[in-house]
């Protein structure tokens, strides 16, 4: 349903002037181009993008993005965990900020925009402020989170989380890819590229973010809409399974003596999928990773691992379903032993109306029509919500489609998105 009303944006009609005028000198071809110069680094054949955290090619995009920042006279600067900061300091230099921003990590087979578009809108609104001659009373920080994706290193959205205190530094310092690269040694390497980047202080204080993201999802599309106003996100669990059998000839031993990992965690996985069976399907219940050792296919599978990627809109509902994942896993192991190990678990949460409303309000200045939409999908804004207020706008993607190499945008909706965010940004840095 858009929302048609004239509410008035918060503040005095000269402040509203420069506002609108700002918005307007958002410039949708400008954003594009970025968004183009951006997905080379980690271009796929597909057209997609392949840009894993900490990876040479998300070193490029820093560079990349570093330098429009520089034109525009933005201080980069880094942090513990690798997250990309770049700072307009305003009036008041040492007051607490306002953060704009999403990731540049990508999905193995992922789009140009996911993440991509939080960066390069939040870019794009500081040099319309810049045009607009509008000068913040207190600095604005576009952001790039590390490891959003979760993709090479997981769980995902590392750099939010650790920024937020919500997860420890050393624990996800020791995590490790599938190479045994932990994110210690790879955020050494990264950080050695950016050496001159001053370091800045983890868990320091924010007066609010802002996130700009495609939804990823078919409602503004299919309502014919530019611009979402994000209510909240749903809730998340992620876990790890392992099962471990034994490893044995492929053609002397008897079925009664195998102990076959892959035949357990088929069975498994059959089971979960029954466990989360949602006849109105809300529940979201993924197994996006298998790894089978010794992966030979004449030897019976000694132990697999999969991934469990599950989410539910309702905290309780996901609740229970995450904690029967166990017995479920146990009751179809057979012969085999199976670990079920927790690397997330995030609640449904609801950002809160002080934002929405600036956000809706904005959207109506512009008289950009727009509706209240929830994510499905998970974004760093999650952890910013724990510690300042938070608030996300969406714009449509193609289809819905994301975490795909089709993954598209229009010039216009990007724009939009970018001209609400410009307005609310002069909302919060008044
Ligand atoms: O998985 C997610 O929800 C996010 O796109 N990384
Ligand atoms: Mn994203
Ligand atoms: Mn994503």
């Amino acid at each position: 349903m858009a929302a048609t009303g004239r509410a008035r944006g918060p503040g005095t009609d000269h402040e509203d002037l420069v506002s609108v005028t700002a918005a307007a000198r958002v410039d949708a071809r400008r954003l594009w181009l970025r968004h183009e110069a951006m997905a080379r680094h980690g271009a796929t054949a597909a057209g997609g993008v392949n840009r894993q955290a900490l990876s040479v090619q998300e070193a490029q995009a820093w560079q990349l993005l570093i330098g429009w920042g520089r034109e525009l006279g933005l201080m980069p600067a880094t942090d513990a965990v690798g997250n990309l900061f770049l700072r307009w300091p305003g009036r008041d230099p040492l007051a607490a900020p306002v953060l704009t921003g999403s990731h540049l990590d990508s999905q193995p087979t992922g789009g140009r925009f996911d993440g991509v578009y939080g960066v390069l809108a939040g870019l794009e609104a500081v040099q319309a402020l810049q045009e607009a001659a509008h000068v913040p009373a207190r600095p604005i920080d576009i952001v790039a989170w590390m490891n959003e994706e979760g993709s090479r290193f997981a769980p995902g959205m590392m750099g939010s989380s650790v920024f937020s205190g919500a997860r420890g530094l050393q624990e996800v310092l020791a995590v490790t890819d599938a190479d045994g690269v932990a994110v210690a040694e790879a955020l050494a390497d990264h950080a050695a590229a950016f050496a001159d980047l001053p370091c800045w202080p983890l868990q320091r204080p924010v007066h609010a973010y802002l996130e700009a993201h495609i939804e990823q999802g078919p409602l503004l599309e299919r309502e014919g809409l530019s611009v979402g106003i994000v209510t909240g996100i749903q809730g998340k669990r992620t876990f790890s399974v392992t099962v471990a059998g034994q490893e044995a000839h492929a053609g002397t031993t008897p079925s009664s003596q195998r102990q076959d990992a892959l035949l357990a965690a088929v069975r498994i996985i059959s089971g979960l999928v029954a466990w989360c069976h949602d006849p109105q399907d809300l529940v979201r219940f993924t197994v996006g990773r298998l790894d089978v050792l010794p992966n030979a296919p004449s030897v019976v599978p000694a132990s697999v691992r999969f991934s469990i990627d599950l989410r539910h809109p309702d905290s309780q509902r996901l609740c229970h379903l995450g904690d029967g994942i166990l017995a479920v896993c146990e009751a179809q192991a057979g012969p085999c032993r199976v670990t079920v190990t927790e690397l997330s678990n995030a609640q449904s949460l609801e950002f809160p109306a002080s934002i929405r409303q600036l956000l809706s309000a904005c959207a109506n200045d512009l008289q950009i029509s727009h509706m209240d939409i929830l994510s499905a999908a998970g974004h760093d804004a999650r952890y910013l919500h724990e510690v300042c207020p938070t608030g996300m706008i969406f714009v449509p993607c193609k289809g819905g489609v994301s975490h795909n190499e089709a993954e598209s945008a229009t010039a216009s909706d990007l724009a939009a998105g970018a001209r609400v965010l410009t307005q609310a940004l002069v909302a919060l840095t008044r």
